[in-house]
């Protein structure tokens, strides 16, 4: 599989500087030096069991203060409907899922698209870490330390129109691998989508690996978003279709349930969903004392995201 061939991080950059000229290497350097104070650091390559490590660089600006959840927790506790709708029914029933050999199809408003392997897909991305929050709409909350790239960067290949005001995002269903598919719990594929200007906000993540390995299949492999200011839900994984489209494209909880998860499904203390309070939450794995905590607005990065939703009525754009 791909994702396990170790790519180059920043360090392997540095090393070749001896072969630069000195006036481009001292350019480079400053790059370096202003990647450093940007909060960009060397990664620590951790060794999976199996030696499938994946190379990366640690971005520092995200998770300052955070103890992420254990590995155990983040790939045992899953929401992923296709393989069935208890927590533990990911981990445990998507061993039939194969990852490998993966396409992505990029279809309507751009100047690229077509079907592209996995591999052309991610090859150009040097992978980070960031350490991000997750709070589920459920009202429980982790903290995940992905390995991925920015969207912004993976949807600007593409070289979007004028007219693409929108991103959809689609989830691959293979009956024979996904057993929950089965169920007629949502109207599979599961089909998430997102604003243009919020896809390419530079929190927006696309997540191919955790704790320095390759995605787990219940976590969304081979690629899943990571939307870190939304509900859970948005963050759609194993992703087989983008689609740029210019009207907003429909979603599968808001189709599900339309007065209890809307579109935008930013965490909002503020709005209750129908049925629970949104204004707390309980963070998986923290014990009896550390579990229960505020929500906070846009769960902790309203200094970043907010300004995208400036003069929008946040109770009905929910
Ligand atoms: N295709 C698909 N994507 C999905 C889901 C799902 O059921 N199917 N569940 C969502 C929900 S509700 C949450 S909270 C997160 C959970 O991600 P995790 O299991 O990696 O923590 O995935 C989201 N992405
Ligand atoms: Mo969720």
């Amino acid at each position: 599989m791909p994702t396990t061939r170790p790519r180059s991080g920043h360090s392997a950059r540095i090393a070749s500087s001896e072969l630069t000229p000195q006036s481009v290497w001292l350019r480079r350097r400053e790059f370096v030096l202003a990647g450093l104070a940007a909060g960009l650091l060397p990664g620590v390559l951790r060794a999976a069991p199996d030696g499938a490590g994946l190379s990366y660089t640690r971005n520092a600006r995200y998770g300052a203060g955070e103890t992420p959840n254990s590995y155990e927790d983040i790939t045992t506790y899953n929401n992923f409907y296709e393989f069935g709708t208890g927590k533990e029914d990911p981990a445990r029933r998507a061993g039939r899922f194969r990852p490998a050999p993966w396409s992505l199809r990029i279809e309507g408003e751009a100047d690229r698209t077509g079907v592209f392997a996995l591999e052309d897909i991610l090859r150009p991305h040097p992978l980070e870490e960031r350490v991000y929050r997750l709070r589920c709409v459920e009202a429980w909350s982790m903290v995940v330390p992905w390995v991925g790239f920015p969207l912004a960067d993976l949807l600007r290949r593409f070289a979007p129109t004028s007219r693409a005001k929108y991103v959809a995002f689609t989830t691959a269903a293979i009956p024979e691998q996904m057993p929950g598919l089965a169920y007629r719990v949502l109207d599979w594929p599961y089909v998430e989508g997102l604003r243009i200007d919020e896809a390419m906000h530079p929190l927006a993540f696309v997540a191919t690996g955790l704790y320095g390995q390759p995605l787990p299949n219940q976590n969304g492999a081979p690629l899943r978003l990571v939307l870190p200011w939304k509900y859970g839900f948005k963050s759609i994984k194993s992703i087989v279709a983008i689609r740029f489209t210019a009207t907003q494209p429909p979603t599968s909880w808001n189709r599900a349930a339309p007065r209890e998860y809307g579109f935008y499904a930013n965490v909002n203390p503020a709005v209750d969903h129908p049925r629970w309070s949104q204004a707390r939450e309980r963070r998986i794995g923290a014990g009896v004392f550390g579990a229960r905590r505020p929500t906070l607005a846009f769960n902790g990065y309203a200094e970043e995201v907010a300004s995208l939703y400036a003069g929008m009525d946040l109770r009905r754009h929910f």
